[in-house]
């Protein structure tokens, strides 16, 4: 474990001060924890700058957290608690109340519903891997006592996927590549390995350093020597860097997957060791990969055989190496396959567990124990009325959750029960973002009689649906804890100190603590939020929240080859935390639940080969939601620094394609298929297939009018209202949001 002790505030003479800190949110980030200095003077925050002593991020920040003064002074925020009259939904006529009559409209109504409907009558909804991340399922199962909490995107595509697979197959969580994250002393670490390469497979964490990876060491480990490879359809400045590009059609990965184990195997370059003692499986996999020759695979995937024979090739023969996977396995209804099959190419190469290679966390979550008990609150009749547990019981014994298009589908129907009340606690999801045909949910949750909303700005959703607004503190404004990947295999813990605090804001953690006092003190026995922290870090830790803040950062000890030591297992046994003990090539799950137990590659509901009549009318494969440094999801639209980066909705267009469109860079153009349509400003470069279109999403327009039907101009630039609803894979997974189609025409007028 690592120690450093620096004082985590420094107040100067003239009563100015700095706060040491990692970041998360609010504003949107995932558990990624840059380490950051906080300076304070008269009452506001100053300026932001990079902790150099951070031993992940050394210093490094990306322009949000530069940005953080304009969000947490921004004039627009609402930092008071807001009650609206039901008939007034929609409209900006709100009243401001304090806290205690916030809680005096609240907690009856819950009490009410319980009592009339049962508790699954209320639905908490919830986004990405923010901070209410942690808390939002207690939210739901403990303080308010509901089982349905509901993750809305189509599909669970996001990390439910991939993590989802990493159980079944290798029963461990999120494998990351090995960048060293768990040494205070990094790559110069002796047990450390650097990685002849690294494949970004549907993943550009430049933009979107995920759930507590951050982006830079790519650029550590660039420079030390490893060589990457891009699987993306995009040519991004990643793969301008990189040795191997392929840059694929969009959807049809598990093809090409299959085509790289295929020629590992036929030239046996697998890790002969790794697979005979360690998988389960192999031949039935080798039998598999004999479908997907790289000449049949180059005609699906428009990648040359000769480059998927060389890649593969360079994959199986240089040591370590390592394949980072992202949101474009979870995007894609054939993405269980697509993991498995990623995972596999892991495992026949021997990178799992290795120095340099991918890593495997042990059983137990760090500060996930809680989390978990949570649960208890709920009896076992009331967990199995969880929305679509019974329809999708892969999905279901998974994620903790509602299955996210049933939970739409019973908003529309009213089966198998009524949904009463909404609490969004941090989802903007009529926005282009946490939902598949947003315009369909925007007309469902109508039917909710009482709403609210946490956020920090009035929103879209909060102007169409919340009956009380309740507001939130930045990340810079309240304690809290940064965990990275949730805990499991996570690289560090950190401390999140509070700041300063602008108007009267309650965080995530102080609202299921208050409102959990009221309606489950038995759940609820804490203090405050110090006790709180303090009472999940002791006993797994040994340190109380003081001390981490001391301390700062929390780096667990890594062990290498776990599978061999019983580190990986419960039951300490050798092996992997599976059916079988082994990584399972073939899955022993997947049949039980009406799923071919070995990868295979299904083309995407709508494409050139499986809708051919309507691609003559929509002829774009359309990607979506590439992120970008400047936005998180709906986030930041508010931030002028980053509006004047980026000010609109973007397409990105082959040149050759635009101009037999006539179109020209900075056109207003329509996106448009059978589903829906969306403006957009048309970017015209080189980076994308003449074939493909790709719009980033999660755009709203704060400077629209705000009330209905306008609510700030969220049906202007909506990609998502293309995204069909329930195109999703037989486990329950997925959803095609990287893989549609459209056409493309110019507009005269823009937003
Ligand atoms: N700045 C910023 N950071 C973020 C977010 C944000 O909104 N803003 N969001 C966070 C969230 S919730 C997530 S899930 C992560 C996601 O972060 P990532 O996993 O990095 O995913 P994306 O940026 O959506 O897409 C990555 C790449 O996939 C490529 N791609 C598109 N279609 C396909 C396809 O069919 N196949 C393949 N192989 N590649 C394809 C795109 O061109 C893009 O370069 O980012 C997180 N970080
Ligand atoms: N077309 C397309 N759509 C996509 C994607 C794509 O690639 N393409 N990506 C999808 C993915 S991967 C994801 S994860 C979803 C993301 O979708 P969501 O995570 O639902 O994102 P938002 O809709 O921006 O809603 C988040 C809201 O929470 C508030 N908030 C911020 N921080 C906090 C916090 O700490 N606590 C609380 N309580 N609230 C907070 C924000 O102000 C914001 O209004 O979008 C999905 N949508
Ligand atoms: S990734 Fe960017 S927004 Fe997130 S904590 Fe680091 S610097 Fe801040
Ligand atoms: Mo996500």
């Amino acid at each position: 474990m690592s120690k450093i002790t620096k004082e985590w505030k420094h107040v100067n003479e003239d009563g100015s001060y700095t706060v040491r800190t990692c970041g998360w949110s609010p504003p949107g980030d995932h558990p990624v924890g840059c380490g950051m200095k906080l300076h304070v003077k008269g009452g506001k925050l100053v300026k932001v700058e990079g902790d150099p002593d951070h031993p992940i991020s050394q210093g490094r920040l990306c322009i949000r957290c530069l940005t953080l003064p304009e969000f947490v002074h921004h004039p627009q925020r609402i930092t008071t608690p807001m009650k609206r009259a039901p008939e007034n939904r929609g409209k900006d006529i709100w009243q401001k109340i304090s806290w205690d009559e916030a809680w005096d409209i609240i907690v009856p109504k819950i009490k009410e519903f319980k009592k009339k409907y049962g508790a699954e009558s209320i639905v908490v909804f919830g986004g990405t891997g923010r901070q209410a991340c942690l808390y939002y399922y207690p939210l739901g199962f403990a303080s308010i006592g509901t089982p349905n909490v509901c993750y809305p995107w189509s599909g669970w595509s996001c990390y439910g996927p991939r993590c989802s697979i990493t159980d079944y197959i290798l029963g461990a969580g999120y494998p990351e590549i090995d960048f060293a994250g768990t040494y205070p002393d990094r790559y110069d670490n002796p047990n450390y390995v650097v990685p002849k390469w690294i494949m970004q497979w549907g993943k550009n964490p430049l933009m979107s350093n995920p759930d507590g990876f951050f982006g830079h060491s790519l650029i550590d480990l660039l420079k030390r020597g490893t060589e990457l490879i891009q699987i993306d359809p995009r040519m991004t400045w990643l793969g301008t860097r990189s040795k191997y590009v392929c840059q694929l059609r969009p959807g049809t990965d598990t093809a090409l997957a299959l085509a790289f184990i295929n020629v590992i195997i036929n030239e046996e370059l697998y890790d002969k060791d790794f697979v005979e003692n360690w998988c389960y499986g192999f031949d039935e996999l080798k039998e598999r990969a004999q479908e997907y020759s790289p000449e049949k695979v180059a005609d699906i995937t428009w990648v040359p055989a000769q480059k998927i024979r060389e890649v593969a090739r360079f994959m199986a023969t240089e040591k370590p190496g390592a394949i980072q996977w992202g949101l474009a396995v979870d995007e894609n209804p054939n993405g269980v396959q697509l993991g498995h099959a990623i995972l596999s190419l892991c495992a026949i190469t021997g990178n799992l567990d290795v120095p340099g290679g991918i890593t495997m966390g042990p059983p137990a979550a760090l500060l996930g124990k809680w989390r978990m008990e949570t649960r208890r609150n709920l009896s076992p009749e009331l967990w199995d009325k969880r929305i679509g547990a019974k329809e999708w019981p892969a999905l279901s014994t998974a994620m903790a959750t509602t299955h996210p298009d049933e939970t739409l589908d019973t908003l529309e129907t009213g089966k198998p029960y009524k949904l009463r009340m909404g609490w969004f606690n941090s989802s903007n999801f009529i926005t282009p973002t946490c939902s598949a045909q947003p315009d369909r949910w925007y007309r469902a949750l109508k039917s909710l009689e009482f709403n609210v909303v946490q956020d920090l700005f009035m929103t879209p959703t909060a102007m169409a649906f919340a009956d009380v607004f309740l507001p939130l503190p930045t990340f810079a404004e309240a304690d809290g804890v940064v965990v990275t990947h949730f805990g499991r295999n996570a690289v560090f813990l950190g401390a999140i100190n509070e700041a300063l605090r602008v108007g009267d804001t309650k965080s995530d953690i102080e609202v299921c603590i208050e409102l959990g006092k009221k309606l489950h003190p038995d759940m609820w026995q804490f203090d405050s939020v110090d006790d709180f922290f303090t009472k999940q870090l002791k006993p797994e830790l040994g340190i109380d929240f003081n001390d981490l803040r001391e301390q700062f950062i929390y780096q667990p000890k890594y062990e290498y080859r776990k599978f061999e030591t019983g580190k990986l297992r419960s039951d300490g046994e050798p092996g992997f935390n599976t059916v079988t003990g082994m990584v399972e090539l073939t899955s022993t799950l997947f049949e039980a639940w009406g799923e071919d137990a070995l990868p295979y590659f299904q083309e995407p509901p709508y494409s050139p080969v499986s809708t051919p009549e309507l691609f003559k009318e929509y002829p774009f494969v359309l990607t979506t939601g590439a992120r970008k440094f400047t936005s998180f999801h709906s986030e930041h639209r508010q931030i002028s620094t980053l509006r004047e980066i980026d000010p609109y909705n973007e397409m990105e267009i082959h040149p050759d394609a635009a101009a037999k469109l006539g179109i020209i860079d900075g056109d207003w153009v329509m996106m448009e298929n059978m589903f829906g349509k969306c403006k957009a400003k048309a970017k015209l470069t080189p980076i994308i297939h003449p074939q493909v279109v790709h719009s980033t999403h999660g755009w709203w327009y704060p400077e629209k009018p705000g009330e209905e039907p306008s609510l700030f101009g969220v049906w202007e630039s909506n990609i998502n209202t293309l995204i069909p609803h329930k195109h999703i894979g037989k486990l329950g997974f997925g959803c095609p949001a990287k893989q549609m189609i459209c056409k493309v025409y110019r507009i005269e007028e823009g937003v």
